[in-house]
């Protein structure tokens, strides 16, 4: 992945691996355009991952190369997940990392699900 969360799609990194089942995932989840699963380090009571299962290298590609309709699916996707896991009465916080300076780890597209508790103020 370039610095600013272009490129080419790398196959290994570790969200493609839990998409094929090559490790696993607590799963919240998973309709035919999106998987989502709790982060291995959560920041917050409850942190799910939303990603798509096609290969999106960061929200830069996704924003420019996905469907409509899986645009569509990946947001109200998460809104679903919010409210299966009780988060719409108290709020909660959708985010994306996209490149290195944002602090993108994973070279695969995702939203971080962030609640169960006041968040403190968005840092930057
Ligand atoms: P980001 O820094 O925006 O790329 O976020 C990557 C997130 O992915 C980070 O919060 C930790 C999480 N993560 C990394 N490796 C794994 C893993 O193997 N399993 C799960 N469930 N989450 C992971």
């Amino acid at each position: 992945m370039a610095v600013n969360g272009t490129g080419p799609y790398n196959p290994d990194n570790i969200f493609a691996k839990i998409l094929r089942g090559d490790i696993p995932c607590k799963k919240v989840f998973e309709n035919d355009w999106v998987l989502a699963f709790h982060d291995i380090a959560p920041k917050a009571p409850v942190h799910v991952i939303i990603i798509p299962k096609k290969p999106y290298v960061s929200f830069i590609d996704f924003s420019k190369n996905a469907s409509a309709d899986e645009i569509a699916a990946v947001m109200q996707s998460t809104g679903q997940i919010a409210a299966d896991l009780k988060l719409e009465e108290s709020g909660y916080r959708v985010i994306t990392n996209a490149g290195q300076n944002a602090g993108q780890e994973v070279p695969h597209f995702h939203l971080h699900l962030l609640g169960g508790k006041a968040l403190p103020p968005f840092p930057v």
